[in-house]
């Protein structure tokens, strides 16, 4: 399958299994219905355009049955994807089409907690531990995801936006070199610096394909409080926006996971709308939207007869 030119396909995932707070498996409809499609349809000539809006849904009956199939569908070509935080699939199935890709994982949390270390239990507070190479002799075997080959090196991604770090997950961050921009840091450099360095270190040697991985509570709660997990002081919507505008700028990027918009977490119906309006400018943003404006629609201006 030859993927044609500036294809987006949207893919919702509703999944709600690597947690336990029901509701999130609704997080694709809403940004969906939150106009997703029109908006990216709307990018215009040269940038993105939405030649396959196409949606996918799974009987979820079974959680890595349903990873695995999300892995096998990026096979097939160029996408992008709404899904809950099951990173797993969408990454391994992506660096078996893009095997050199890095990742840009925006995101309050770290989710690199091993099965050993997580406190939770959760899955979604997991993800980044199964794919790293390097911490394969402290994953245990578990059933149901001997399909699951480690497939990125620590050097291949960075964190932006952290700020709920578990002890053991710091402690993976420091001892296997994983490059990441807290808030605090973010604080201190300035996000346009972060997305310099961000650049440098996985692009340094060459040019690969980017793999962003955005958790919407990456986000302020005020901006985005429709989420499982909501942590205090995140990004503005100007920083959000201009990761992406940056992301965009590279030509680089490959697929994104929009993941943790929970509609049934939001305290009022607004707060919901807020949450998936937010979920769809990053999108667009990541595919071509500017805050300058664009002109890519006129060839010339009107001229009085
Ligand atoms: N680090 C905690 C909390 C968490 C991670 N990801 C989310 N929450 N969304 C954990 O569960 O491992
Ligand atoms: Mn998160």
């Amino acid at each position: 399958l030859q993927k044609p030119a500036h294809s987006v396909a949207l893919i919702g995932a509703p999944f709600s299994r690597g947690q336990k707070r029901r509701g999130v498996d609704h997080g694709p409809a809403a940004i969906r219905n939150a106009g997703l499609t029109a908006r990216l349809s709307g990018l215009g000539k040269g940038r993105a355009t939405c030649s396959s809006g196409r949606v996918e849904k799974w009987p979820l009956a079974d959680m890595t049955g349903a990873i695995r199939s999300l892995g096998l569908l990026h096979d097939i070509g160029f996408f992008y994807v709404l899904f809950f935080s099951l990173a797993l699939g969408s990454i391994s199935g992506h660096t078996r089409q893009c095997p050199h890709l890095c990742v840009i994982w925006v995101d309050a949390h770290a989710d690199i907690n091993t099965p050993l270390t997580t406190q939770s239990g959760n899955l979604h507070g997991q993800p980044v531990s199964f794919l790293l190479r390097e911490l394969q002799d402290k994953m245990p075997l578990l059933p149901g995801f001997s399909w699951l080959k480690p497939c990125l090196s620590t050097s291949d991604i960075v964190y932006i936006g952290l700020r709920d770090v578990d002890p053991a997950e710091h402690y993976i961050l420091k001892n296997y070199d994983i490059q990441y921009y807290s808030m605090r840091d973010i604080d201190r450099l300035g996000i346009q610096k972060v997305m310099e360095r961000t650049f440098e270190q996985l692009m340094s040697r060459r040019q690969r394909p980017i793999h962003l991985s955005f958790d919407i509570d990456a986000f302020d709660p005020s901006l985005a409080p429709a989420t499982g997990t909501p942590v205090l002081g995140g990004l503005t919507y100007r920083e959000g926006m201009y990761i992406t505008e940056e992301i965009h700028n590279t030509g680089l990027l490959s697929a994104v996971d929009l993941v943790e918009v929970n509609p049934l977490l939001g305290a009022s119906q607004e707060e919901v709308n807020a949450t998936a309006r937010l979920a769809v400018d990053v999108l667009a943003t990541c595919f071509g939207h500017t805050r300058e404006g664009a002109h890519a629609v006129f060839d010339e201006l009107p001229t009085p007869n």
